[in-house]
């Protein structure tokens, strides 16, 4: 009996001891622990070394994936309108779905409100794209906050929200956005403990990269070579049909048709803009380390929205192709075995009742997410067994196992993909007529997802656009957030007298 019980307790030990460096049969280790939520903006699933990509180099992310879980099929839901980035930061910190919160969150039960109502420190730095409110009812403290969607990376209008006042200060421009939020981090980490607080915190930086403009911090321009980048596998000059707005501000960044020169210099400045994250997310975690908090944090790295940049002819996040609506989701700490992964479908909606089980706080009504407890403990393989993916009213896609069904309702047009055979989506399959059955199957499966999630598009309309499309008579236009060294490399030739230029 003795034998079995100094087993028992030499077992737990081990496991105590062994926080991140377990290797299998592990299960989640429940408890309070402190949570760094790190968080991307436009940044591909497949923009990590650690999901197979073998140029770009992202060695601290990658540790994380190695010292943790990482997740192979997470999905943004979609958005109601261009600016995806809204509805999917309100989705991951309401944990409902899209049409349950669109981008509004003033007055909802976010993650960090909710995890302060059970004890935790909560502080916020980065991009915030719902509003001054929302942050300010979200978080007891913030440092270099954006509120808004996009800024030169260089001049973030940066606001702060102190300790027992409610109102964010007035914005100050400073540079360079991935630096002052990891700063900001930083101190906050460094002060945290002080006058012997014992609150765990809940720290929230949201990167304004890789988001356009594509302009790395200097010593970052030129890490990875333009000719030497690969193009994405599904490279297009156009895409071959119209099936919305094809002038929408994220496609207006680079000439019709695409050319492989822009499209590998886009990309090169875009790693150059991850590995700078990377770089600066490698710090934090040897801040944690050094005061000792390391062990006892749960690390998540996400992203809100994926992006095309060349892939099928297309540059941003609004359409339902895998590379626009599957992210980056790592999740390390409390036990999670080490070196694995997933293929569970999910949503980043997901997280928040994921991190309420793992911190042993009840999941709060009105939550559509799933907790992944299950899966990530190897007890159950899925929480759902397809996902649904939305733009406006005039994309609609459902993938299940293999399959990807893409359907264009005011286009009166569908896609069907084997993701397997086919993962980077070239070969429609639609038009062949062994596929009816499983195109009829696909379509009603579409048509469940759309009554189950009180989507509100018209998926039958009485007529239909067409698809071709002229594009001579689309544009190419910079933004005011677009700095010099961005018209200089990507829009040399387009008359740029109508465009109020950045002060960088
Ligand atoms: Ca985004």
């Amino acid at each position: 009996m003795n034998k079995i019980f100094l087993f028992l307790l030499f077992a737990s030990l081990l496991t105590v001891s062994c926080v991140r460096k377990s290797t299998t049969d592990t299960k989640v280790k429940k408890g309070k622990y402190n949570v760094l939520f790190l968080f991307a903006d436009d940044q591909r699933a497949d923009a990590l070394g650690c999901a197979g990509n073998p140029y770009i180099k992202t060695p601290n992310i990658d540790k994380l994936a190695s010292t943790g879980m990482q997740f192979a099929n997470t999905y943004v839901m979609g958005g109601h309108h261009g600016a995806i980035c809204a509805p999917s930061r309100a989705m991951l910190m309401t944990g409902k779905s899209l049409f349950h919160v669109y981008d509004k969150m003033d007055g909802k039960l976010t993650m960090p409100k909710y995890f302060a109502q059970h004890g935790y420190d909560t502080f916020g730095t980065g991009k915030w794209h719902n509003g001054a409110n929302s942050f300010e009812e979200t978080f007891q403290r913030g440092e270099n906050v954006f509120i808004g969607g996009m800024c030169d990376h260089f001049n973030v209008p940066c606001r702060s929200l102190k300790k027992g006042v409610e109102k964010l200060t007035k914005p100050v421009k400073k540079g360079f956005s991935t630096d002052l939020f990891i700063d900001a981090a930083k101190d906050f980490i460094s002060e945290y403990g002080e006058g012997g607080n014992e609150n765990p915190f809940f720290c929230y930086v949201a990167f304004t990269a890789p988001h356009d403009p594509r302009s790395p911090r200097e010593d970052y321009i030129g890490m990875y070579k333009d000719d030497e980048t690969p193009l994405p596998g599904n490279f297009k000059g156009l895409h071959p049909f119209e099936f919305d707005n094809m002038n929408i501000r994220d496609e207006t960044l680079a000439p019709w048709p695409r050319t492989p020169e822009i499209i590998q210099a886009s990309i090169a400045d875009y790693y150059g803009l991850v590995s700078h994250v990377d770089d600066r997310i490698g710090d934090l975690i040897d801040l944690l380390k050094q005061k000792g908090l390391y062990d006892n944090t749960i690390i998540v790295y996400a992203a809100d929205n994926g992006l095309a940049i060349g892939s099928h002819g297309l540059l941003g996040k609004q359409n339902m192709y895998e590379h626009s609506t599957r992210v980056p989701f790592i999740i390390s700490g409390a036990n999670i075995p080490e070196m694995s992964s997933k293929d569970a479908l999910t949503y980043l909606y997901d997280i928040f009742p994921t991190l309420c089980e793992i911190n042993e706080l009840p999941i709060p009504e009105g939550v559509d997410g799933e907790s992944l407890l299950n899966v990530i403990n190897g007890e159950s393989n899925a929480v759902r067994n397809s996902i649904y993916t939305v733009y406006r009213n005039t994309v609609r896609a459902v993938r299940k196992d293999d399959w990807k069904y893409i359907k264009y309702p005011q286009r009166n047009h569908i896609q069907l993909f084997n993701l397997k055979s086919d993962p980077l989506e070239i070969n429609n399959l639609a038009e062949l007529a062994e596929y009816k059955e499983k195109i009829s199957e696909m379509d009603l499966l579409l048509n469940e997802w759309y009554e189950a999630v009180d989507d509100t598009a018209t998926i039958n309309p009485d007529k239909f656009l067409p698809l071709e499309y002229d594009h001579t008579k689309l544009k190419q236009t910079p933004d005011v957030h677009q700095p010099q060294y961005v018209l200089d490399r990507y829009f040399k030739g387009v008359d740029l007298s109508k465009v109020k230029k950045s002060k960088h």
